[in-house]
């Protein structure tokens, strides 16, 4: 019986994902790593100091630094990226997402919100939807990140939720298959290819219905 759904919030709730690309991007530059979206997909969902090291791997740099210079990076990467942030408002929600949480909250359903970025509470608070949320993974305090299943599973223990009866929203590849290893059903938001593990693959958010939802969790 379907009771919850934890959601993921960068690429999902609001396109921080393509904040995340330009404040790597421009990180990587001054690297001398130039890299494309192509490559920008596998740093999706992953953690700052993970999301380095594929970058340095990519370059062939990873062992050109010390570790200092390492948090060195991750800072200003971070920095750039808060400076992104400051922009968001209301109106940067993805198309249809607040109407999906409205409907999922009218059906009785629990919302969490189960992000890999330290910056969660400060987006959330920016687009003005905490109210939506009966709680919100803090990601300092996860020591694994996706595709680890971690983050999903401290969401369903602080909801009181059977994992079998939660639903995890994700549009990056290492979120989808943390939702599988946390033993729940995956919906995943995008490119069908990429997200072939998920249990239903929507093309957007606005493709997000309540419905379509209940009817393959119950099939399934
Ligand atoms: C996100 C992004 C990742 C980012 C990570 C850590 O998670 O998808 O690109 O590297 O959080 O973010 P921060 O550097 O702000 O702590 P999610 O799980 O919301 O997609
Ligand atoms: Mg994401």
């Amino acid at each position: 019986e379907m009771k919850a759904v934890i959601f993921d919030l960068d690429g999902v709730i609001t396109d921080t994902a393509e904040y995340h690309y330009l404040a790597w991007k421009q990180l990587g530059e001054e690297l001398g790593i130039p890299f494309d979206r192509t490559f920008n997909e596998q740093l999706k969902g992953v953690s700052r100091m993970e999301s380095l090291e594929k970058i340095l791997a990519y370059g062939n740099k990873t062992n050109a630094y010390t570790v200092e210079e390492k948090e060195q990076f991750a800072t200003k990467k971070n920095e750039l990226y808060k400076q992104l942030i400051q922009k968001i408002t209301p109106n940067d929600l993805l198309p249809g997402i607040e109407k999906f949480m409205q409907e999922v909250k009218e059906k009785g359903m629990k919302i969490g919100l189960a992000s890999a970025s330290k910056n969660a509470f400060t987006v959330i608070e920016k687009l003005e939807v905490g109210h939506y949320f009966d709680t919100i993974v803090d990601a300092a305090t996860v020591k694994h990140s996706k595709p680890d299943p971690e983050v999903f599973l401290k969401a369903a223990d602080q909801l009181g939720v059977p994992y079998e009866s939660c639903v995890g929203v994700e549009d990056a590849q290492a979120g989808v298959e943390a939702i599988k290893r946390a033993g729940m059903f995956a919906v995943g938001v995008g490119n069908a290819d990429q997200l072939a593990q998920a249990d239903l693959v929507v093309s957007s958010t606005n493709e997000l219905k309540f419905v379509d939802l209940f009817r393959a969790f119950t099939e399934k």
